[in-house]
């Protein structure tokens, strides 16, 4: 085995070969570019090298700075993870070259796959199934004209160069097909250098499964079986499950073998998946094969027990499989949903920034931490930290989450769950957007197909709905009291020791009023006006036209147990500057919070007064009468609810006459100074 591996990649993966390798007793280098000098996959890693710039052709795509690297750092092996150069057959063989392994398929493997019609006229050749088409070489207009007609419409023309969606029409009709087979061409040519193009029977409600294999040096090869990937989003992938729903043993293992007799058509060695089409009624064709281990791989990990990344570097060194066939059962069901800093109400665009607070599920695995036989119920592979910047240099993936139930049932619930504990604060993420994707009627039933997610638009986008009362509670509650919960250590009878705002002479009312973030922005705009009146060990909250009585129970650091009219509560409170971020019941909401105090004095220099915001204590008195001050200069300190609140100058002016000194107690809206703007 080896003894120390260069990951020729960031992120997620990185950290999480990263984590297989510290596990096996592997040391790890981890390449890095300018950006990424603080990045999560540097600090998991024994060394680290610069590779250089943060655009990837400049760093994470320079090969020779990675063989480079592994050759200073005396690495006897390169993983690539999953895009960059893990599918470059060049690369491959320049590492070879260099006396590196690398750990992935012999490059011939992958150039083979590299073509679809290529690949596919290998593939009929090992009877692999293949959708009813033509992959020939001859291009002839009139030819691909006759061939169409004969498969029937619709059929679907594709780049044969092509990936991921691009470089395909659908066509209707026979008289359709010349102008779609010249648009096709010129784009394939301008996308991908080569303009041939096959045709294809056009499946209108297709699934997405792929099946996992692995091949040794010594002839050995197994499935490990099916990922259904049918939920995406203009193909990227939005849930990964397996095993699929709804697959019969039989066809699970007809699907399995094709998939080892294609691997084994191109001599493969490692990880790699075969892709399948399915059509509703079961039948499935072969459309490409990935060489490389996939995003996706962690959920079969969690039903076959196993350690995909293990498995790769004892191929790489020359070891035999781990298990056979026979040893390869299912295990209960798991799903994965790919949690990405992005806006899915505005087109799903990225969203770049500082992760400022990520708060991951309660009982979650980093990684794969512990045994690979008994698998974490929640996991999360993930490749930044709180404090982290999201760059529109990469990829903005956030996280994987990876949910393991006995059955699918509990696996969905337990995703629900965790989605709603994964709090993100300072970018726009799509947790509740696969929320309510995992809640929805067709995922829940397991009705997929590639089209799940635009079928159930208006579901899936629903407009946005005010904040409820809970979460203007807990608003509320974290305002008046978190931060300053009323010390145990404290005599819990000595009025004078309490932080609730409790005054002997009278009550003391607060309004507190915020702009809901949220559903602005959506288009709404919601303003909300709360009233707390502060009792002996409790509120009264008037909000949305009624009181409640309202209670903290407990606050561990911004995560409030309240009862609010008696009934508990529950919600995360995270603060943003004036923006209070309020998970609670699954859903996350941003309240802009109105604060007075950090305003103060803004719009009342016209009165030639500055007033007191809030009832408190003067601490400091900066000004002295008759200076000349300029705008924004401290003024006059104040404390109130155990925070500090500094009035400044509203404009350039003159202080005329400070009416406090230190020490004094002010009451709510008494003028504090009077003054005099330029
Ligand atoms: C198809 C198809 C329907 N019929 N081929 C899209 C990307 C590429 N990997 C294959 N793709 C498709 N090929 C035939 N003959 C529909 C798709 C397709 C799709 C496939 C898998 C996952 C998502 C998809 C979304 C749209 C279209």
């Amino acid at each position: 085995m080896f003894t120390k591996i260069l990951i020729a990649n960031r992120g997620e993966i990185a950290c999480r070969v990263a984590a297989t390798a510290r596990r096996l007793g592997i040391r790890t280098v981890a390449v890095y570019s300018e950006a990424d000098a603080g990045a999560k996959h540097v600090a998991v890693c024994d060394e680290a090298i610069l590779l250089g710039p943060a655009p990837a052709r400049d760093s994470y795509l320079r090969g020779d700075r990675i063989i480079e690297a592994a050759r200073a750092s005396g690495a006897q092996a390169i993983h690539p993870g999953y895009g960059f150069l893990s599918e470059n057959a060049e690369f491959a063989e320049v590492c070879a070259a260099a006396g590196l392994v690398f750990i992935g398929p012999p490059a011939g493997s992958m150039r083979a796959m590299g073509s679809k019609s290529a690949a596919k006229q290998l593939m009929e050749g090992a009877n692999v199934p293949l959708v009813p088409g033509y992959h020939g070489d001859d291009q002839d207009p009139q030819l691909i004209q006759r061939e169409a007609d004969r498969i029937g419409y619709p059929v679907l023309l594709k780049a044969s160069a092509g990936g991921g969606g691009k470089g395909m029409r659908v066509v209707e009709r026979s008289e359709d097909l010349q102008a779609a087979l010249a648009s096709c061409k010129r784009e394939a040519i301008s996308s991908f250098g080569d303009d041939k193009v096959l045709v294809e029977k056009y499946l209108t409600r297709p699934r997405h499964i792929e099946i996992q294999v692995f091949a040794d040096t010594h002839g050995n090869c197994v499935y490990l079986h099916e990922r259904d990937c049918s939920v995406q989003r203009r193909h990227q992938k939005v849930l990964e499950e397996a095993p699929a729903p709804g697959m019969p043993a039989e066809r699970r293992a007809a699907m399995g073998e094709a998939a080892v007799a294609a691997a084994r058509a191109v001599g493969y060695v490692g990880a790699g998946t075969v892709e399948f089409i399915a059509n509703q009624d079961g039948s499935f064709y072969f459309m490409e094969m990935n060489t490389r281990l996939q995003v996706e791989h962690p959920v079969t990990e969690m039903i076959t027990g196993t350690d995909l990344v293990e498995w790769q570097l004892r191929v790489a060194a020359g070891q035999p499989l781990p298990k056979r066939q026979d040893e390869l059962a299912i295990h209960g069901h798991a799903i994965e949903a790919r949690v990405y800093a992005e806006n899915p109400e505005k087109g799903f665009l990225p969203s770049t920034g500082t992760l400022r607070c990520m708060d991951t599920p309660a009982h979650a695995a980093f990684a794969l931490g512990g045994d690979a036989a008994a698998p974490a119920a929640v996991r999360i592979d993930s490749g930044v930290r709180a404090g982290d910047a999201i760059s529109p240099f990469y990829d903005p993936m956030i996280a994987k989450l990876i949910v393991w139930g006995a059955d699918r049932e509990q696996a969905l619930a337990r995703m629900a769950q965790a989605l709603a504990e994964f709090h993100i604060v300072g970018l726009a993420t799509n947790i509740a957007f696969l929320k309510r994707l995992v809640e929805g009627d067709a995922f829940a039933r397991a009705d997929l197909d590639t089209g799940l997610i635009e079928r159930n638009h208006a579901s899936l986008f629903p407009p946005a709905a005010p904040a409820p009362l809970d979460a203007l509670a807990l608003a509320g509650v974290f305002l008046a009291a978190s931060g300053n919960p009323a010390s145990p250590a404290a005599n819990p009878a000595d009025p004078w020791a309490g932080t609730h705002g409790w005054r002997m002479n009278g009550s003391y009312r607060r309004v507190l009023s915020f702009a809901d973030e949220s559903s602005a922005a959506a288009g709404g705009d919601n303003a909300y006006r709360i009233g707390l009146t502060y009792g002996r060990d409790s509120w009264t909250l008037d909000a949305q036209g009624a009181s409640h009585a309202l209670q903290l129970v407990t606050d561990d650091g911004g995560r409030l147990a309240i009862r609010l009219d008696g009934r508990a509560v529950r919600g995360t409170v995270r603060r943003d500057g004036d923006v209070l971020h309020v998970f609670c019941g699954g859903a996350h909401h941003q309240l802009a919070w109105n604060d007075p105090l950090a305003h103060a004095g803004e719009h009342e220099a016209a009165g030639g007064r500055l007033t007191a915001p809030m009832p408190g204590k003067v601490v400091a008195v900066i000004a002295a009468n008759g200076q000349a001050v300029k705008k924004g200069e401290p003024l006059v300190i104040m404390e109130a609810m155990k925070m500090e609140h500094t009035i400044a100058a509203p404009s350039d002016g003159l202080v005329e006459e400070v009416l406090y000194q230190v020490g004094d107690q002010v009451a709510d809206g008494a003028p504090l100074l009077a003054f005099k703007a330029a």
